[in-house]
C-alpha cells in the first residue's frame, strides 16, 4: 500500500487552537478559524508526492482552498511580491513568489477525510505545479505573511528538510 510516511507530530502543534492568519503587506489582515476556511470555495485534485529522502506516495486526493482566494480576500498591497508561509512547528517556514503561492491549495482533506494531524492537519500547503519540492508541502500552516521583497531570512524549510538526510 502506498501513502505518506508517518512522522512525529511536534509538541508545538495545537490543532484545537488553530487559526489561519494572512498578514503583512495586505489591506485586510485575516484570522480565519476552521469554519471560516470551510465556508470558502474548495477544489479537489489528485497528486503523487515524492520526498527528497527517497520515498514516494501515489494518487493522493487533496481538497482545499486555493491560496489565491485567501490572498485576494486579504487585499495584497500593490508592491506585495512574496510570502513567507509559517507552520506551527517552531521555525519551519518557506518563502514563495506570490504568483506561485496563489496556485497552491491549502488542503484540509486527504482522500475524502479531514486531514489527520499526522499529515499536517488542520491545513497543509499543497503546491499544484509540477516540479515542487517536498519541503514546500508545509504541514500545520498557521500564517501566510505577505512581503514587498523576497524574505532574506526565515526561509528555513529547505535547510531543515535536507538536514534530515543522512550523509
Ligand atoms: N511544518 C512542517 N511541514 C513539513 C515538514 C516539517 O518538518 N514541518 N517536512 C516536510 C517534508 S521534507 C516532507 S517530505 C513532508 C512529509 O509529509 P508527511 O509527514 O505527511 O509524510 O512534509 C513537509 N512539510
Ligand atoms: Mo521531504
Amino acid at each position: 500500500m502506498t501513502g505518506l510516511e508517518s512522522h512525529e507530530v511536534p509538541e508545538e502543534v495545537d490543532p484545537e487552537g488553530w487559526t489561519l492568519r494572512v498578514t503583512g503587506a495586505v489591506d485586510r489582515p485575516l484570522d480565519l478559524d476552521r469554519a471560516d476556511v470551510a465556508a470558502l470555495p474548495a477544489e479537489t485534485f489528485e497528486e503523487d508526492f515524492a520526498c527528497v529522502e527517497g520515498w514516494t506516495a501515489a494518487n493522493l486526493t487533496w481538497r482545499g482552498v486555493r491560496v489565491g482566494t485567501l490572498i485576494d480576500r486579504a487585499g495584497p498591497t500593490s508592491a506585495a511580491s512574496h510570502a513567507l508561509v509559517r507552520a506551527m512547528d517552531g521555525e519551519y517556514a518557506c518563502s514563495f513568489p506570490i504568483e506561485r503561492l496563489a496556485t497552491a491549495v491549502l488542503a484540509t482533506e486527504l482522500d475524502g477525510e479531514a486531514l489527520p494531524v499526522e499529515h499536517g492537519g488542520p491545513a497543509r500547503l499543497v503546491p499544484t505545479e509540477s516540479g515542487t519540492d517536498c519541503w514546500e508541502q508545509i504541514k500545520w500552516v498557521a500564517e501566510i505573511e505577505l512581503r514587498e521583497s523576497e524574505p532574506s531570512d526565515g526561509d528555513t524549510a529547505k535547510e531543515l528538510a535536507l538536514s534530515r538526510i543522512d550523509s
